[in-house]
């Protein structure tokens, strides 16, 4: 039995003539913003990555079948649908098996990157320890993944929805390199800086590069997190956030909200209560992690020949 697995003719081309390639994941277009700036966002975001001298390879299951890589059509379909599963590490297999269709989060994007052997992936944030977890126990499986699967994967930092330090500590046990890039501190997502300080510093692309090899040829599993900062002039100032977020999490408590459904609830609240201000920073950060990611992705590539 073989994996449904179909390549975008843009990927495959890449592919054959051994062109750096960066995995996109298609859950920030169909749970983290909303239609039509979510089309419109992976689009460009395919953009930036091709300006950059790398291939883009959105990744989704849409009927049963693993794509890398989605045509205009495809983006378009996905972008429209409604009630389009959110898929993890525990859901994208049953989700293959029974021929369903899913939007693929930071965990399974990794995993489908592997598949398809590629090294690489520009996401916005990634999931990570929410706030409260001692109580709800509620850790996205996006930093087991890190753990496992041998994907530089780069983000704006964890969402600022969530626990930062308890994150961090996860991350830490797990083994996973946190790398800010270029700064000593980490990252917050739509806030360039926080007050904890980074693990690791690295400060060109060829550096997270190198150290992405030889994780792979110590035979070490697992990923690395880019942690880069949104460009100075998009970000929000994390005292401006701050009270805004604290609403949205009380909001989602009164609710009732859980699981799966937290992550957007936020998301989606914030944006109203900034005026769509956080939609406008999260856009511009998705496209400096995809930029980026095409350049540790060509590093790569060059390395490896
Ligand atoms: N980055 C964004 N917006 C998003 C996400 C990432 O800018 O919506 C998605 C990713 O797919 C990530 C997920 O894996 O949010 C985290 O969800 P949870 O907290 O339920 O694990």
């Amino acid at each position: 039995m073989t994996v449904p697995m179909i390549f975008s003719d843009e990927v495959a081309a890449a592919r054959k003539a051994g062109q750096p390639i960066v995995a996109l994941e298609s859950t920030i277009i169909t749970h983290g913003m909303p239609f039509p700036q979510n089309i419109e966002v992976a689009r460009g975001v395919e953009d930036v990555v091709r300006k950059n001298g790398a291939v883009p390879a959105t990744i989704a299951v849409m009927n049963g079948t693993l794509h890398i890589g989605l045509n205009s059509d495809q983006l378009d379909a996905l972008g429209q649908a409604e009630n389009v599963a959110k898929l993890s590490r525990a859901d994208m297999a049953a989700c293959i098996a029974t021929g369903g269709t899913g939007a693929t989060t930071v965990a399974a994007t990794m995993i489908g990157a592997r598949m398809a052997g590629i090294s690489v992936f520009a996401t916005g944030g990634i999931g990570g320890v929410h706030r409260g977890a001692e109580h709800s126990f509620d850790i996205s499986a996006d930093l087991h993944e890190l753990a496992q699967t041998p994907v530089t994967v780069v983000a704006a930092g964890a969402k600022a929805i969530l626990d930062l330090p308890k994150t961090m500590e996860v991350l830490e046990t797990l083994g996973v390199p946190v790398i800010a890039f270029g700064q000593d501190y980490l990252p917050a997502f739509w806030s360039a800086t926080s007050d904890i300080a980074a693990p690791l510093r690295m400060d060109s692309a060829a550096q997270i590069a190198a150290a992405h090899l030889m994780r792979m040829q110590m035979n070490v599993p697992g990923g690395q997190l880019i942690a880069n900062p949104i460009p100075q002039g998009a970000e929000i100032p994390q005292n401006v956030l701050h009270p805004i977020i604290e609403q949205a999490l009380a909001e989602a408590e009164a609710q009732n909200i859980t699981a799966k459904k937290v992550t957007p609830f936020l998301l989606g609240r914030i944006l109203e209560l900034t005026d769509g201000a956080s939609l406008t920073a999260n856009i511009a950060l998705v496209r400096n992690n995809a930029r980026l990611a095409a350049q540790i992705a060509s590093e790569i590539s060059s390395a490896s020949r």
